[in-house]
């Protein structure tokens, strides 16, 4: 789901103020950032089985594909802005990264390789059972 944050703005510049189950739905437990991507790379290829995420790009521009096992969509982010909020069983992939890239991701839970479905094939079939 994608949203806009508030801009707190005056003659000096511009401030967003991001409070854990205010301005996103759960708690943050990690915070993550991705940068310095070389030219034509995707990342992600995966789904989570428990995490949400919200994701930022607070500079330059970046496209996430995002599948629920049954429909496909295409979000760009280009605004610090905005946020888009990813839950659990949704796979996807990050690409068209701006050189100046920085995709700041805001997470519900401590980092657990565990929690990662990396197979498109376990995905589709863990969504059908849902
Ligand atoms: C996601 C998308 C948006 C850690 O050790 N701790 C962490 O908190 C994270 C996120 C990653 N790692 C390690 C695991 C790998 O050895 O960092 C390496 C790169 O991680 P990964 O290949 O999973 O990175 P992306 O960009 O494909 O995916 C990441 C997140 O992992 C994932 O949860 O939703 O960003």
């Amino acid at each position: 789901m994608l949203n806009d944050f508030n801009i707190i703005g005056d003659h000096r510049g511009s401030l967003i103020s991001i409070e854990s189950k205010i301005d996103i739905p759960f708690e943050i437990k990690r915070i993550y950032y991705i940068f310095g991507n070389k030219n034509n790379v995707r990342r992600g290829f995966h789904a989570h089985k428990n995490l949400q995420q919200v994701l930022i790009a607070v500079s330059g521009s970046c496209k996430i594909l995002l599948d629920n096992g049954q429909s496909k969509e295409e979000i760009l982010l280009d605004s610090p802005q905005k946020s888009l909020l990813i839950q659990n069983f949704v796979w996807r992939e990050m690409f068209d990264f701006s050189a100046n890239c920085v995709l700041l991701v805001l997470a519900s839970e401590h980092y657990d390789e565990k929690d990662y479905i990396r197979d498109y094939n376990q995905f589709l079939d863990l969504c059908k059972q849902k």
